[in-house]
């Protein structure tokens, strides 16, 4: 199982770490710690040496209530940061669902869209469908930030998110983008109360049905605070337990905060995921080149 990008071939046969970079003032639990472009692209750096496979670099919060940004100012935030970030030597991928930002981001070269609404605003379904390898991630929300936190009416959580997935991946697959370019995302805390992130966590391996890999962001989320009181800022132990608790429920991308902390306790539940899995780590990801660019 791997996941194609632009110029990496990334292999899931082990679990990666997808390392969050928010180039914003006002991210829920980040926002102006990175905000300016020499400190983001040290936090890349810093990223990538506590070991991200992935690097997933957004210019606008999707907290409850963020202000919407114009194209120009978004990508004015991320766009030194990616250019730096391209010499890592790791998969980039930016965090947009504006078509305007995925096109500048593409063009500067990034590997993967990651958009939480899914292609769904004109234009981006036909950008991603035209572009040869770029990775696509489709997350399950609804509404826009603003209004999300008032539409968390389901009869039926785990189905309608199902539902949507299979929807989003046969439109994404009919505009001609290949499977291998594909991966899934459940949307926690978009749109969901948390005892609805709670069910779908618990039946999140249902959606491996769908036939893509699963990726997943749990990082210092409000329902972990539900769950321990805890205020963001420590929200560092329920994030990695969340994390795990994901991975065992099928997921293979893990979108974090605490890479270092994150990477650490993958290594051991490598380790105690089968025979000889400690030493077993030759599933490097394979860089392509940018050959099917
Ligand atoms: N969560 C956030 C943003 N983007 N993308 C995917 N695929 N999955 C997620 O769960 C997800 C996401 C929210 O987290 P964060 O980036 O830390 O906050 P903010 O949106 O306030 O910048």
């Amino acid at each position: 199982m791997y996941w194609q990008t632009r110029r990496f071939q990334i292999d899931l046969s082990r679990p990666r770490v997808m390392g969050i970079v928010n180039v914003t003032p006002d991210s829920f639990s980040d926002g102006g710690q990175h905000g300016e472009a020499a400190s983001a692209i040290a936090h890349c750096e810093r990223l990538v040496e506590e070991g991200a496979d992935i690097l997933d670099i957004g210019g606008e919060s999707t907290r409850p209530g963020a202000a919407v940004l114009p194209d120009e100012e978004e990508w004015r935030r991320i766009a030194p940061v990616i250019q730096a970030a391209l010499s890592l030597k790791v998969p980039l991928s930016v965090d947009t669902c504006k078509p305007g930002v995925m096109q500048r981001a593409l063009d500067a070269g990034v590997d993967i869209v990651n958009d939480v609404q899914a292609l769904r605003r004109p234009g981006a379904l036909e950008l991603l469908a035209a572009h040869a390898s770029a990775g696509i991630c489709l997350m399950h929300m609804r509404g826009e930030p603003s209004t999300m936190q008032g539409l968390t009416d389901y009869a039926d959580v785990v189905a309608e998110v199902a539902q949507f997935l299979g929807e989003q991946a046969a439109r994404v697959r009919a505009a001609g983008v290949a499977a291998e370019r594909i991966v899934l995302d459940p949307g926690y805390g978009f749109a969901k109360t948390s005892e609805q992130n709670l069910l779908l966590l618990r039946e999140q391996r249902s959606l491996l049905s769908l036939g893509y890999p699963l990726l997943v962001g749990w990082s210092r989320k409000r329902t972990l605070g539900d769950l321990t009181g805890r205020p963001v800022d420590q929200r560092l132990p329920a994030s990695v337990a969340a994390a795990l608790l994901a991975l065992s429920h099928g997921a293979r991308i893990l979108r974090v905060h605490d890479v270092a902390a994150t990477s650490d306790a993958l290594k051991v539940w490598q380790a105690g995921d089968g025979p000889g899995a400690l030493f077993a780590d030759n599933s490097e990801i394979k860089n392509t080149g940018g050959r099917s660019q």
